[in-house]
């Protein structure tokens, strides 16, 4: 069922080495936490409030004193239906906060799929490419992430938001989305990117019903076994919204989904993830804490 590519299938490596680490030192026991910040009008979550460059500077630097790890930064939203923007406009919004935050130390990733956006971002100081595409949606991603020695997450896509919805279609959904994983971790390799430099993401609420939501959260080991490291994305998503609905169904609001996508981050901590991507990092830290607590005295 593993393919050669399967670092699992490799046990020398470092990622499946009892201790686990990757890029930027995530791993079981010390998961990385990404901070979301995105520059845009529309993102489901925080679309419209780090628009302009002061608050977006802003919330960046109070999400890495707050301990976030990364700073991921997108200047296009993902939500579903989401229409595109252009390029321009997507390093317009981007190169000029990533830039800020590298003058003053933080780390950031850039959210895109264009490989052009990418460059950008990199070259402004970006070290990570958070590509929810997987490298589908842009053929130059991988040369631009090779050339930069830049990390690449891998996430799980089937095609852009406007029509995801009509994507959600599995036969067994933590394989399918697996074996679709691994053929991107191909891809990337052939593309000339070093395997260390990849991380995975199984794309929750990307092409996927609440269910298969459920059921890939339930099976991170499954992903884990590809022998990447694991992030994981379920931040105020609307499967949670759902789950927490009113007796007359209306789904619990973005703004009050926190504590459910705690308990997300906590469990998928405990299943040895790489990284979470997060809106609240205050509270994913102080979780994060009190797993490690735990974990010191099993
Ligand atoms: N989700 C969103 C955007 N980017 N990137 C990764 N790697 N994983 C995710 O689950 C993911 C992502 C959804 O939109 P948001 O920025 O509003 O959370």
């Amino acid at each position: 069922m593993q393919s050669s590519r399967d670092r699992a299938a490799h046990p020398s490596h470092r990622d499946v080495a009892p201790s686990g680490s990757g890029p930027l030192g995530g791993g079981p026991g010390h998961p990385v936490v990404m901070g979301v910040l995105n520059v845009t009008p529309d993102s489901f979550s925080d679309g419209g409030r780090y628009l302009h460059f002061e608050d977006a500077l802003a919330h960046g630097r109070l999400m890495y004193e707050q301990g976030a790890t990364i700073v991921d930064v997108g200047g296009e939203s993902t939500r579903p239906g989401a229409d595109r923007v252009d390029a321009d406009t997507e390093v317009a919004r981007v190169v000029p906060v990533i830039a800020a935050l590298a003058a003053d130390g933080v780390p950031t990733s850039i959210d895109t799929t264009r490989a052009a956006v990418a460059a950008a971002a990199l070259k402004a100081g970006a070290t990570v490419v958070n590509d929810v595409s997987g490298g589908l949606a842009d053929p130059g991603m991988a040369r631009v992430v090779a050339d930069a020695g830049a990390a690449w997450v891998l996430m799980h896509w089937r095609g852009h938001s406007r029509n995801m919805a009509e994507l959600a279609t599995y036969h067994d959904v933590v394989a399918d989305v697996r074996t679709e994983l691994r053929e991107r971790v191909d891809a990337a390799l052939d593309g000339g990117v070093s395997a260390d430099a990849l991380i995975v993401d199984p794309g929750i609420g990307f092409a996927k019903t609440a269910e298969h939501n459920w059921r890939l959260s339930a099976h991170l080991d499954a992903l884990r076994s590809l022998g990447y490291p694991v992030l994981f994305g379920a931040s105020r998503k609307s499967y949670l919204g759902l789950l927490l609905a009113d007796a007359d169904g209306t789904p619990r609001p973005v703004d009050d989904r926190d504590a459910a996508t705690l308990a997300t981050t906590v469990l998928a901590v405990v299943s040895g993830v790489w990284g979470v991507r997060v809106h609240d990092v205050k509270s994913t830290v102080d979780a994060i804490r009190v797993c490690q607590a735990t974990e010191a005295y099993r």
